[in-house]
């Protein structure tokens, strides 16, 4: 919905309806072009074009929630802070945001990012590509609440919990990392993202940023801080999001007890162009995407045209910092022949993509080099198999038998009636249709 069209419907509803659209509001936000995995609870995920983004727009941000949204009221909201601490404390948002301020850009991946690319299948959300993401994220140090708090000598796990309620009988949403991690200067309470307030959908007005961590861990909707002098046992932490942390036949039944939680991401790159079994027109082709890591931090990212044999620098294209994604680019000279395109990101300690995944049981942690198939073909053949085959069987086309006068009006009609033929390839196209098709 547009600003000018939100603005005129409040003012014409009035004020409880639009508290109302103010929640409908929050879904409005996304893109029309995200994978919709389910509406309520929101599940998005980004489109691959996402992937050409230095930072993720929110509307193109995925958004992963196991219950549904809750609206928490910026003006009342406190944080409560307890457990192994000297001086418990509870803090509202506008105490928060008088504290030193800190920024960094950090990428946002599920662990179950890629999860609907296993095989055998498990159950859950079936992400591809997208439940990952790279933001501005602005706020306070969880450290700097820690001590104001005062850790006691017995405190071993942070727990964050949320404010949303679950659905049915769902266990509630809360996660712990251990007061190392909790205490690293680069772990922040967000209220911002991408220079805005933090979005609804994104765990307003506070969420825990833990850079480098599989997205479970980054806590939405904060509203208690509880520091534990042990495990804690509950359903997300002891049954969920846990990792063998070694190769498991695929389809094995592996107990929980047996398994580690999900903490840092894999090292992994992703093509947004071109897409997969495209028809590329031979020349210059640009293969681009993005490319990030977790407590390692990213070093390189190479590409290849030939199936993994010879690989080949990207070049990075942002400058994005320890914990954001970097996008890349490669430029390929292509020439007519059948393709297996591969990306291979690399960690700064030689860590890289595997070219086969190992399974585990609930799908965690995919980072497989990303493969694209593509055809190149001469430019004519690239206008007549991407404009004309896409909607005409070649049988009918092949009836055709025209003058190129004729097909030049063919074309042209087309062309109005919304085929898709780029400028410089409508000549090519012609010479194709009138030497192959003629009287
Ligand atoms: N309170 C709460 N926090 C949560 C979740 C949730 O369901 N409830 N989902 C987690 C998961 S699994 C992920 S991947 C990220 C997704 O954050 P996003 O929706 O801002 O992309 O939030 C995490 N924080
Ligand atoms: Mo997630």
């Amino acid at each position: 919905m547009s600003e000018v069209n939100r603005l005129a419907r409040r003012a014409f509803l009035g004020a409880s309806a639009s508290l109302l659209l103010a929640r409908l509001d929050a879904a409005d936000e996304k893109s029309p072009r995200m994978i919709v995995h389910s509406r309520k609870p929101e599940d998005y995920e980004m489109p691959l074009e996402g992937f050409l983004q230095a930072i993720t727009p929110i509307d193109l941000f995925y958004v992963r929630s196991h219950h549904y949204t809750p609206q928490v009221d910026p003006d009342t909201f406190t944080l409560k802070l307890q457990g192994e601490v000297s001086t418990p404390f509870t803090i509202s948002l506008r105490d928060l945001r008088r504290l030193p301020k800190v920024e960094l850009i950090g990428v946002m991946e599920c662990a179950g990012n890629g999860r609907g690319l296993y095989t055998p299948r498990m159950p859950g959300l079936q992400w591809t590509y997208g439940s990952v993401g790279n933001a501005r994220w602005g706020g306070v140090r969880l450290a700097d609440l820690l001590k104001r708090a005062g850790l006691k000598s017995s405190a071993k796990h942070v727990l964050l919990d949320g404010a949303d309620v679950p659905v049915g009988t769902m266990p509630k949403f809360q996660r712990t990392v251990p007061v190392a991690k909790a205490l690293d200067p680069d772990t922040i309470l967000a209220y911002e993202m991408n220079g805005q307030p933090l979005p609804a959908a994104h765990g307003a007005p506070l969420r825990a940023v833990i850079p480098g961590w599989g997205g479970d861990c980054w806590v939405k909707w904060l509203s208690t801080i509880q520091v534990l002098d042990r495990e804690f046992d509950g359903f997300f932490m002891k049954t969920a999001y846990r990792h063998p942390g070694k190769a498991v036949p695929p389809g094995t039944a592996v107990d929980p007890a047996q398994m580690k939680p999900v903490e840092s991401l894999r090292v992994k790159s992703v093509i947004a162009t071109p897409r997969d079994n495209v028809i590329l027109p031979q020349g210059q082709t640009r293969i681009a995407g993005a490319a990030w890591s977790g407590e390692v931090p990213l070093a390189k990212v190479e590409v290849s045209t030939d199936g993994g044999r010879a690989w080949n620098a990207a070049r990075l294209t942002s400058s994005n910092g320890r914990w954001g994604w970097q996008t890349w680019d490669y430029a390929w000279n292509a020439t007519p022949g059948s393709y297996r395109l591969m990306a291979r990101a690399t960690d700064a300690r030689g860590g890289t993509q595997p070219f086969e995944q190992e399974w585990n049981p609930s799908g965690y942690l995919w980072n497989v080099v990303h493969t694209v198939r593509a055809e190149v073909v001469p430019l004519q053949m690239s206008a007549y198999r991407g404009s004309c085959l896409g909607c005409h069987n070649e049988d009918l086309i092949k009836g055709q038998r025209l003058t190129r006068a004729q097909w030049e009006r063919e074309v042209d009609k087309m062309i109005r009636w919304g085929a898709q033929v780029p400028a410089e390839q409508r000549g090519p196209l012609l010479d194709y249709l009138s030497t192959r098709f003629k009287p």
